[in-house]
């Protein structure tokens, strides 16, 4: 299965880029990849911008027809190249999906923001601890949610993974290996670990990241 005319830009050191390569990766999708934004630059050009007018990564280009937004990608390879497990199509089953995406960019990210840009990428001298200290109990707080929704699941929804797990889990790692402390409940170790296993996961999402240690520039 595959289609040579998925084209994904976006560099690869970006969460969100992450949810889409994992994606394909799990999808066994055949595509072009190519690095924008970030030290790569070339987000700002006027073929990219015609794309997306925000200048923002990543953006999916299927056969021409662009789609924009990571949660939104993931839920269109998904839908449109996926087994139906990645998104179940019942209402009710897809809502669940729907759920858990949502709150990941409304919460978690947000709460991981809060460390990564506030520790991980600014400069110790200019960071401001209290605000960071906030967020670490804010991404405690989220990890502790997930933890009970994992209590007697592999994933979030049961025993596959859908793509509530690639919208939530593409945090984990850097979250688990930042030079920071973060309490980290069993379950979601537990579920770290099954993520690790996954070659889309491993390959995209525990990559290094250390060039963006310390560089608030892009
Ligand atoms: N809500 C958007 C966020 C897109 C976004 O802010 N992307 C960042 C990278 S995570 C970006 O393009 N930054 C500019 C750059 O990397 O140069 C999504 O989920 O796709």
């Amino acid at each position: 299965m595959g289609n040579p005319a998925l084209e994904i830009f976006g560099r690869h050191t970006s969460y969100n880029v992450q949810k889409v390569l994992w994606i394909v990766d799990e999808l066994n999708l055949i595509y072009s990849h190519t690095e924008v934004g970030g030290r790569f630059g070339g987000n700002d050009t006027v073929e990219f911008l015609r794309m997306n007018p925000a200048g923002k990564v990543p953006v999916l280009r299927d056969r021409g027809k662009v789609v924009l937004e990571s949660n939104t990608i993931v839920r269109y390879l998904a839908q449109t190249y996926g087994i139906k497990s990645w998104l179940p199509s019942g209402a009710f089953e897809r809502s669940q999906c729907d759920q858990w995406m949502d709150w990941s960019i409304d919460r978690f990210e947000q709460a991981f923001v809060g460390v990564f840009w506030g520790h991980y990428r600014t400069p110790a001298a200019d960071r401001d601890n209290d605000a960071i200290a906030k967020s670490v109990v804010d991404c405690e707080n989220c990890l502790e949610l997930l933890s009970q929704q994992l209590a007697n699941k592999a994933f979030l929804l049961g025993t596959n993974p859908t793509v509530a797990d690639i919208a939530t889990g593409v945090f984990l790692h850097r979250l688990i290996s930042m030079d920071l402390t973060i309490d980290v409940p069993d379950n979601i170790n537990r579920w770290y670990q099954r993520f690790s296993l996954r070659p889309g996961y491993k390959k995209w999402v525990m990559s290094d990241f250390s060039e963006l240690k310390a560089r608030i520039g892009y």
